[in-house]
């Protein structure tokens, strides 16, 4: 294992639920992956792009749609998700050995829109034990070109229920509510700094405002060692050393939770999902 996390970071994980390590691959690693991916978007699309819920003719998203699972055909995807630099960073996290299950490429062009605060185990349902992604900048990310943003504590909620996201500003269609006095952050990163977060912190990003700049990010998703259920989108699951684990399909949700007014005090009523 090449990383030691400081004891701060590891600190930071469990209080609030996410991390970033600061320059965890280079810049010039980071310009590789950036190359990389806009070469293969120029040559084509692929199984899995998604440019999002409709938004007209003039979406930037249908020029760079969200690339999915490309480290099934893609050798240069295939060997960041399971870097040695991550997998030492995620045990570190964990506490376990991870399972690698899911890659994405964002480009956020100008003027895209973002995504609606979510969390990911709603989409993973991972059972037992956590997910966790490492998100890592290909360009500067602030407020301006539309940063993660991430509820500081949020991990410590149960699953909340979707409701209908505002797909002005959000490329998907779902969204959870945040209870007053839960809002979110900016994670402000440079190319090659990765943010690990957990999969049930309430995340997403805004719209890119700015008239030039792209906001690209390569996210790996990541599973604990203890699963024994997942997602079917999200088979093969595979060991940091490439081969296949058979883990079992979870098609059920499990309950979620919507914030309900108990003598002024927002609660969390439990519910089955779906
Ligand atoms: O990169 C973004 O804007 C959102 C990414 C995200 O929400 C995710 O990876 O789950």
């Amino acid at each position: 294992m090449k990383t030691t996390l400081l004891p701060e970071v590891i600190e930071q994980m469990q209080t609030v639920g996410f991390a970033v390590v600061r320059q965890l691959f280079s810049r010039e690693e980071a310009k590789f992956y950036l190359e990389h991916f806009m070469q293969l978007r120029e040559k084509g699309r692929y199984e899995g792009d998604w440019d999002g819920v409709p938004a007209g003719d003039h979406d930037p998203l249908k020029r760079y749609p969200r690339m999915i699972h490309m480290h099934r055909w893609d050798e240069a995807s295939l060997k960041w998700l399971l870097h040695d630099k991550i997998r030492a960073c995620l045990h570190a996290f964990m506490g376990n050995e991870p399972f690698a299950v899911q890659t994405m490429l964002y480009f956020k062009p100008p003027g895209a829109r973002g995504q609606a605060l979510h969390q990911d185990q709603y989409f993973l349902r991972v059972q037992p034990g956590l997910c966790m992604a490492a998100w890592m900048a290909l360009d500067p990310c602030e407020e301006e070109n539309g940063c993660m943003q991430l509820v500081p504590g949020s991990h410590r909620l149960p699953l909340l229920c979707t409701e209908r996201a505002d797909t002005t500003t959000s490329f998907t269609d779902v969204s959870v509510a945040l209870p007053p006095g839960m809002h979110p952050v900016p994670a402000v990163m440079e190319p090659g700094d990765v943010l690990f977060f957990n999969g049930m912190v309430i995340h997403g990003s805004f719209p890119n405002t700015s008239t030039q700049r792209f906001r690209r990010s390569l996210i790996g998703h990541y599973i604990s060692g203890e699963a024994m259920k997942v997602a079917d989108y999200y088979h093969p699951v595979l060991r940091m050393d490439g081969s296949e684990v058979k883990l079992i399909d979870n098609p059920e949700g499990g309950p979620c939770g919507i914030w309900v007014d108990r003598q002024g005090q927002p609660v969390l009523e439990m519910q089955r999902a779906g």
